[in-house]
């Protein structure tokens, strides 16, 4: 709008004012077309409106400042370290052009369908018009768009063509990490999906697999299956050994029929599922605890009446977040089954799709830091305050900044398990290997889960207000972050499951940590500008390594009260020593150097911190529990 016009309107406005005074004057359309340069505060009109002796924002007129949204760019192509992390293990044009085309498909096209998955959740429909149970779940267009997007791109199927070998589960996750927090959650039914082929693989593709083998890892869209794994009963999520009640009704035919009620199942518009169950003997009783656990595999179908076969869904569930997401309550009501570990070898043979969906858990941790970065440090060239852009503020800078070195703690700590699971899968494992790939899976999970949390929390303030707005998107990230740490075994549940790697080795995945993190911190000694972290990581370790030595020698309850600050312990320092290794490789930049650097200034070691402090004496466990349940005193 000209000036001239602008004063014209103002007139019109004046003289109207006069007119409509005491009651609600008609819209009067000036806002100006002179749109305000990001940050500056007053447009043409507005001062001229100004100078006319109205104040601002007086009836219709709201101002013509709005605040410059954050824009999501490829995130490929904005990922400095994802880049160079590829450069140097895996330089391959056909992987860089493959991510940066679908880091360009994600910001310009499956961003909109994630949001769409959000507004447009997932419902359950009982009963049909005439009163027939049919439990359809009823999904979003843009969700059933993510299930043939998936099998396009190939999110499972990268892990299992293995055209690039060792570094295969690298580009997977990879893209998956690009993809996940545009996903509307689908990340979800791919991770168990990738369990499932993951537990197929290792039992065996034979009947009654076969098919379900070929869905899981194609490529073609209507072929494609998710699966679900249905583990979470009504007696509780994390103790399954004993909280299981599903039996397993043997067949004459060889097959089972389930009877039990899954209390929490993730993605249930899944095609198939693995879950757990008891065999029921001649006399119908089953073996409690864990060696009475088999595991089975099972088909989603439909009866000719459009009936689920065997299966009840009793509702959905009314979460925090993840709410894209269909998670039911099932009733197994005779579920068709097959068997298909051992009996007694249900939660050994699962545990291939546990490592998996952690591994999955903890991609999806590092990629909702990085997205949350990427999204503040875009903001941050728009939002002016106190006179300047929020990035040259350096306190505003200072606090992106540490959440830039937790989010690349957090990637590299995830790819180098995904290196391990790659070179396991592809028969070059060293025993170390192996012994790693073990020790560091619940490492990862529990320890990128909370890191998630905190970060994402950190890059919501980073927006102000904003940030808490519920259509901006960003709020959605904090809730699905907070599952991070829960499902897939909680940090506690996983700390416990460190020691039990630890114990059932003898020692030796310790071992094998200990030998590796010694070799990546020998590769730096030359490099002068590390050296204040190299020697931290260093004596970090030592002390690591004589609380191990000291806890030998201790009961199971001194070591479970310190399980996770020990877990944190080996995540910190393990992180430690990549970042360090990644500043030392020949293409790194010097904000590689940087990161290593103040990463290596925590405390890297809390366990034996605590330790010299008695936090796991045998005085505190009670001293623990009498602080939380402090009771007012009377009088
Ligand atoms: O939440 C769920 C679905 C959510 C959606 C998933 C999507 C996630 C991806 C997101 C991306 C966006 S499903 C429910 C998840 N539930 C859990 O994670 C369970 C948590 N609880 C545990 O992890 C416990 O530690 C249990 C259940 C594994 C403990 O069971 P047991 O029977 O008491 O364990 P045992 O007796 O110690 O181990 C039995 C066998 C042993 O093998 P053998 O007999 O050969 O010595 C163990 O070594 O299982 C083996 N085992 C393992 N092996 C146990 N845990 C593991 C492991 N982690 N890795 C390898």
């Amino acid at each position: 709008m000209s000036v001239v016009s602008a004063l014209l309107n103002r007139r019109v406005a004046r003289g109207c004012g006069r007119l409509w005074s005491g009651v609600p004057r008609p819209l009067t359309h000036i806002r100006s077309a002179s749109v305000a340069e990001p940050g500056t505060r007053r447009s043409d009109e507005e001062q001229l409106w100004e100078a006319a002796g109205h104040p601002l924002f007086t009836r219709a007129r709201i101002g013509s400042f709005f605040q410059e949204k954050a824009v999501l760019k490829n995130p490929f192509l904005e990922d400095a370290l994802l880049q160079g992390y590829l450069r140097r293990h895996l330089p391959q044009e056909v992987v860089f052009s493959d991510l940066c085309a679908f880091g360009e498909r994600v910001a310009k096209e499956v961003d909109g369908w994630g949001r769409e998955c959000e507004v447009n959740p997932p419902r359950l429909v009982h009963f049909d018009p005439w009163g027939r149970r049919v439990d359809h779940i009823v999904t979003s267009e843009a969700w059933r768009r993510m299930k043939d997007l998936s099998a396009q791109e190939g999110l499972v199927a990268i892990g299992y063509e293995r055209s690039f070998g060792e570094w295969s589960r690298v580009y997977q996750m990879s893209k998956l990490y690009i993809y996940c927090p545009s996903s509307g959650l689908y990340t979800c039914p791919l991770a168990m999906t990738d369990g499932a082929a993951k537990v197929i693989q290792s039992i065996g593709v034979s009947w009654p697999v076969e098919e379900a083998y070929s869905r899981l890892t194609t490529r073609q869209p209507e072929l494609f299956w998710t699966s679900g794994q249905w583990m979470t009963e009504r007696q509780g999520g994390s103790d399954v050994a004993s909280g299981t009640e599903t039996v397993a009704v043997p067949q004459t035919d060889g097959s089972y029929k389930l009877h039990g009620f899954k209390w929490f199942t993730s993605a249930t518009d899944a095609d198939m599922t693995l879950t757990l169950a008891r065999v029921q003997d001649r006399t119908g009783a089953t073996t409690p605890g864990s060696k009475g656990l088999s595991l089975f595999y099972a088909e989603v179908s439909r009866d000719e009446d459009g009936r689920l076969r065997g299966i009840e869904v009793q509702r959905l569930k009314d979460k925090l977040g993840t709410r894209q997401m269909p998670t039911a309550e099932l009733l197994l009501d005779g579920l068709p089954a097959h068997r298909l570990s051992d009996e007694g070898r249900g939660v050994a043979s699962i545990a291939n799709m546990l490592t998996i969906t952690r591994i999955h858990n903890s991609v999806s941790a590092a990629s909702t830091m990085r997205r949350v970065l990427q999204l503040a440090r875009d903001y941050a060239t728009r939002r002016t305050a106190f006179g300047k852009l929020l990035k040259d503020h350096p306190l505003h800078m200072q606090t992106l900044a540490r959440m830039e070195v937790e989010t690349r703690g957090a990637f590299l700590l995830v790819m180098d398990v995904c290196r391990l699971l790659g070179r396991e899968e592809s028969g070059i494992a060293t025993q170390l290997d192996t012994h790693l790939l073990r020790l560091l899976t619940p490492v990862v999970k529990l320890y990128t889960g909370k890191q998630a949390v905190a970060v994402v929390s950190e890059g919501l303030e980073s927006f102000g207000g904003q940030g808490y707005i519920e259509d901006t998107g960003l709020p959605g990230l904090l809730r699905d972050a907070q599952v991070l740490s829960i499902w897939e075994g909680t940090t506690n549940v996983l700390s416990l499951d460190v020691l039990r790697c630890v114990a059932r080795s003898s020692g030796m995945v310790l071992h094998a940590y200990f030998t590796h993190v010694k070799s990546l911190l020998a590769g730096a000694s030359s490099v002068s500008s590390l050296a204040p972290a190299v020697k931290a990581v260093d004596g970090s370790l030592s002390e690591l390594e004589q609380f191990v030595q000291g806890a030998a020698t201790r009961g199971q309850s001194y070591l479970e009260l310190a399980a996770r600050d020990l877990a944190y312990s080996l995540a910190r320092i393990y992180t430690g020593a990549l970042l360090i290794d990644h500043a030392c490789w020949k293409g790194a930049s010097p904000s590689d150097s940087y990161a290593a650097l103040r990463w290596c200034e925590r405390d890297l070691c809390p366990v034996a911190a605590k330790q010299k402090r008695g936090c796991y004496d045998s005085r505190t466990p009670p001293l623990d529990a009498a602080l939380v349940c402090d009771q007012p005193t009377e009088g």
